[in-house]
């Protein structure tokens, strides 16, 4: 079902929650976006008016407009002047104009205009486990600052997040007061490239208590590796995403042409 054949009842009305800690324009860009890439919505329909999916959603316009300028600006919608807005699924490849920068948690969550905070849950200089040393390229028994924080949006718990960095760039981690890249930059490592590995989980108990959640809640897990210009470790980073808050968006950019391999 097509919104262009059915308009604005084909939008679930409740598909918005004032009981999530993510702002209302963005729940409502997620939702529109999932009709979209799921193929609900398709190539070219208009979309309904802004007037008319304010009123089905019980939003104000310019909640609407917010959504629909974060979709705009992902590509997903195009707007025709004096026309209206249609989603733009054509069959070439989706290519993003703007490049995927690497972003902390603060940053991330004051470009959503929300306070980004953390609970501190532990933070100690210890020797690194074989799996943080072999992550980080270190020598055995080599230190780390490790660094738990539950991390939080306007007040909400979001993720829980157990950070390791070398004591050589970061020797005491009580010096990290906000934002720990901002810490690292000031000293000088800027973080630089990031490779990240994301896995669906269910909460455990201690977890799901921490944020809040029910335990056996669906969550994302993911593993961080930061690296410095010339490609030394700096960061490695364990995190669990409730699932009912966040998006992750992946920007996918056009790939360079295959070059032909000689055999
Ligand atoms: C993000 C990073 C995390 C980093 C943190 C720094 C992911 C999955 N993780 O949460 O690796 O340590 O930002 O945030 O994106 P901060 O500068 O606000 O402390």
């Amino acid at each position: 079902m097509s919104i262009h054949q059915s308009g604005v009842e084909a939008l679930d009305r409740d598909a918005l929650s004032n009981d999530l800690p993510l702002p209302l324009y963005l729940q409502l860009a997620r939702y529109l976006r999932g009709q979209i890439v799921s193929g609900r919505f398709g190539h070219r329909d208009a979309l309904p008016g802004e007037r008319e999916m304010a009123e089905r959603f019980s939003v104000s316009r310019v909640t609407v407009r917010k959504a629909i300028k974060e979709l705009l600006d992902e590509g997903l919608l195009q707007q025709r002047q004096g026309v209206g807005t249609f989603v733009n699924r054509g069959t070439s490849p989706y290519v993003e104009q703007r490049l995927s920068t690497l972003t902390s948690f603060s940053e991330d969550m004051s470009s959503r205009g929300l306070a980004a905070g953390s609970v501190w849950l532990n933070r100690t200089v210890t020797a690194a486990n074989p799996e943080e040393a072999l992550a980080l390229g270190l020598s055995p028994g080599a230190t780390v600052s490790r660094m738990q924080r539950l991390r939080t949006a306007n007040g909400n718990a979001m993720a829980l997040e157990t950070a390791v960095i070398p004591t050589r760039f970061l020797a005491d981690p009580l010096e990290v007061q906000g934002s720990l890249y901002d810490t690292l930059r000031r000293k000088g490592f800027t973080p630089y490239r990031a490779l990240q590995r994301l896995s669906a989980i269910q909460l455990p108990a201690e977890q799901a208590e921490q944020l809040g959640v029910p335990e056996g809640s669906a969550a994302l897990y993911i593993e961080r590796r930061t690296l410095l210009e010339d490609g030394t470790p700096l960061e490695f980073v364990r995190s669990q995403y409730r699932g009912d808050a966040y998006d992750f968006i992946v920007e996918l950019n056009l790939a360079a042409p295959a070059r032909e391999v000689n055999r």
